[in-house]
């Protein structure tokens, strides 16, 4: 089953939006297979965001990052990575339809609120880098009644 790596950034923390991302994305049907609350150092932000490092943008987020601890998650479930950044909304707030989580919840792009994998394979190096001991293995006994 597919994996997605979503993270609540350092506003959604102190904001109090924590128990509100995780209901969505279990009302959802999604399964929650890692989760742990960390802060995260510089050499790390900068590997996680790899790939944005020539952006002129790149060390306010790599600094925005490490401002604070961060809820990193595992979610599971049939498509759960463009599901997930559905759920999410649009990169920047002004552009995410309401009823997404940013949509709802962010104003400015630098202040998004929560992280999700844009693809299976970047969301697979994502859980690696954040769960390199691993994560659970469990099946929700609700499966059957999600998925025919
Ligand atoms: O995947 P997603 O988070 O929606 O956007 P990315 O293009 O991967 O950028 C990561 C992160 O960088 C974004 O959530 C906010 C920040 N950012 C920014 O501050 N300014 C931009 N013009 C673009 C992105
Ligand atoms: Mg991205």
């Amino acid at each position: 089953m597919e994996q997605t790596f979503i993270m609540i950034k350092p506003d959604g923390v102190q904001r109090g939006l924590v128990g509100e991302v995780i209901s969505r994305f279990e009302k959802k049907g999604f399964t929650l297979k890692g989760l742990k609350f960390i802060t995260v150092d510089r050499a790390f932000a900068e590997r996680h965001y790899a790939d944005l490092s020539a952006k002129p943008f790149f060390n306010g987020l790599v600094e925005y990052i490490i401002s604070g601890p961060v809820v990193a998650m595992v979610w599971e479930g049939k498509s759960v990575v463009s599901t997930g950044r559905k759920i999410i909304g649009a990169t920047n707030p002004a552009e995410s339809a309401p009823g997404t989580i940013r949509g709802d919840y962010a104003i400015d792009i630098g202040r998004n609120v929560i992280h999700g994998s844009d693809a299976v394979e970047s969301g697979r190096k994502e859980i690696a880098l954040w769960f390199p001991e691993g994560i659970a293995e469990w099946r929700s006994s609700l499966h059957s009644w999600i998925y025919e």
